[in-house]
């Protein structure tokens, strides 16, 4: 998906897609035909009333009876899948959605390259399959959990709808993987399903499985950082597995990326609209210095070193999530055929790579160097370079607004090795410029470089909740447009 395509509410399909319209009056929304697979379709309503206890209980605290301007997908053409109205979230219709089937789709990589692909689960690929989705599947609902208190703080009914599409998406996302798990893996799919409702953010005893999911989403910056970076690691992992030779999960990530961008695109413009204000707010006070860090807090606005913190927290904790950069569990879910690489179509070379190398930055003799690696142990390496780029395209166009504001900063990403704890450059010291610190330097210098507590005492003041239609908490500008098109004054969300 471009960069373009982020900054657009309504996702566009991938192209050569052709949405097939949705069954709307089951009671659970699909394409996949569900009635006529009586046995899938017990399971998944004997699985709904407890998918809907959790939402109850771990989904947005405090907002359920309120109707939210949310957008359902209809599958129609790639210009209007989407249809929007008022809902009560807990009676949002999730269900099943899959891009169509391409006829005569091959497997596109890996060792069984060119065969036709698997619309079963080839037997040997069990385990690892589903262990691939259930990683997948917890990030859903944990990424639910860590927003639920979000509505409380929100700086505008916009954000909060936004917010509130993101988190009814997620739990999408969650039947889309249980969808696979309850048809193709029998019982043992079942306790999966149920275990992804059981395990919980943060939690110590039952935590989810990835790191960045048990972080805490405190506040609206936190969100954007989140929606920004980590719903993009979402979105390459998505591209890879919607590669798969497994046919149905490329079907299932297909359509799954469509609402990936709408989450992207409120990271992005959220920030975007941070910086906006920030910037408004020290030209109106005359102030030039954006380091005059107490000054532009008085405005009641973010200071720019303060964001590129929190970016260095959000990008250096999704990093982590690319897993060891040198892999052979990603060299065997690439070569059985499970897992491709970012755009694999379009990638000019023999889709096997029994001979290729891959250059991964690593430590060695106490320094940062680059060393050709067989490519099959690199994919991870690979997948992690593609996100990196990928994430560059939306801090050129937050530099763009600083530049245009005539302020001097520019945001940067930090060095791959900066504050990494899976991978080559776990257990470094690694300053965001690259330079291997001794502890002692490090120490001195991460309260500069991560979210200091300062730093988020003055983002807990600023967070506070404004709720009339058309305005704006101080800290943040409002959008350029509305919501399907919706007039400023909307109300995006009414609260009961
Ligand atoms: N935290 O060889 P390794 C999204 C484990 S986000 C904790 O290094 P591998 C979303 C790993 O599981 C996308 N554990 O890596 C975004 C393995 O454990 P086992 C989510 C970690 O296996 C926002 C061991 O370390 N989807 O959708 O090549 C909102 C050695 O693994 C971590 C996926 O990730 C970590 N950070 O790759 C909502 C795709 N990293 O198996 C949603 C599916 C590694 O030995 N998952 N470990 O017990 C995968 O493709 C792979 O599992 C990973 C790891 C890329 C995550």
């Amino acid at each position: 998906m471009s960069s373009v395509e982020t900054l657009t509410e309504n996702p566009v399909a991938v192209s050569g897609d052709h949405f097939v319209e949705v069954n709307y009056d089951d009671r659970i929304p699909n394409n996949v035909a569900l009635s006529s697979d009586k046995q899938l379709q017990r399971a998944l309503e004997t699985w709904r009333p407890k998918y809907l206890d959790w939402w109850n209980d771990m989904g947005p605290e405090g907002f359920q009876e309120s109707s939210v301007y949310l957008r359902t997908a209809v599958g129609v053409d790639p210009s209007g899948w989407a249809k929007f109205g008022f809902v009560k979230m807990p009676e949002y219709r999730w269900g099943v959605l899959l891009a169509p089937k391409i006829e005569g789709r091959t497997i596109p990589f890996g060792r069984h390259k060119g065969e036709t692909a698997w619309q079963e689960v080839p037997g040997e690929y069990r385990a690892t399959l589903r262990r691939l989705l259930v990683v997948q599947g917890d990030t859903e609902p944990a990424s639910v959990e860590q927003q639920r208190y979000l509505g409380a703080t929100a700086p505008s009914l916009y954000d909060m709808r936004n917010l509130f599409q993101v988190n009814v998406e997620e739990g999408r996302h969650l039947w889309a993987i249980v969808y696979l798990l309850v048809k193709y893996f029998g019982k043992d799919g079942r306790e999966e399903a149920q275990a992804l409702l059981e395990r919980c953010s943060g939690q110590e005893d039952n935590p989810r499985i990835l790191g960045a999911f048990n972080e805490r989403t405190p506040d609206w910056l936190s969100f954007f950082m989140f929606t920004f970076f980590t719903d993009r690691d979402g979105k390459m992992q998505l591209a890879a597995l919607a590669e798969s030779g497994f046919d149905p999960l490329s079907r299932t990530c297909r359509f799954m990326l469509t609402e990936e961008a709408h989450h992207m695109f409120v990271g992005e413009t959220g920030v975007q609209r941070t910086i906006e204000a920030t910037c408004a707010a020290m030209n109106r006070a005359g102030i030039k210095d954006p380091n005059d860090v107490e000054a532009v807090r008085k405005l009641g606005v973010v200071d720019l070193p303060l964001l590129q913190r929190k970016a260095n927290f959000h990008i250096s904790v999704t990093r982590d999530l690319f897993g060891s950069e040198i892999s052979s569990n990603a060299a065997e879910t690439f070569s059985s055929g499970l897992k491709g690489r970012f755009n694999e179509a379009n990638l000019k070379d023999d889709h096997v790579l029994a001979d290729a190398t891959y250059p991964v930055m690593r430590v060695a003799d106490g320094k940062i160097v680059e060393e050709q690696i067989p490519a099959l142990r690199a994919i991870n390496a690979r997948l992690l370079d593609d996100y990196i780029a990928d994430c560059q395209g939306g801090v050129d166009r937050w530099n763009k607004v600083i530049e245009k504001a005539g302020i001097a900063f520019k945001f940067v990403q930090p060095h791959k090795g900066f504050n990494r704890k899976i991978g080559e450059f776990a257990g470094c010291r690694i300053s965001p410029a690259g330079e291997l610190l001794t502890e002692d330097q490090r120490l001195a210098q991460s309260g500069a470089w991560l979210p200091n507590d300062d730093d988020m005492r003055f983002i807990d003041s600023l967070m506070n909740p404004c709720r009339e239609p058309g305005k704006y908490a101080s800290w943040i500008a409002p959008p350029r447009v509305g919501i399907n098109n919706q007039p400023g004054d909307f109300e995006y969300v009414k609260i009961y």
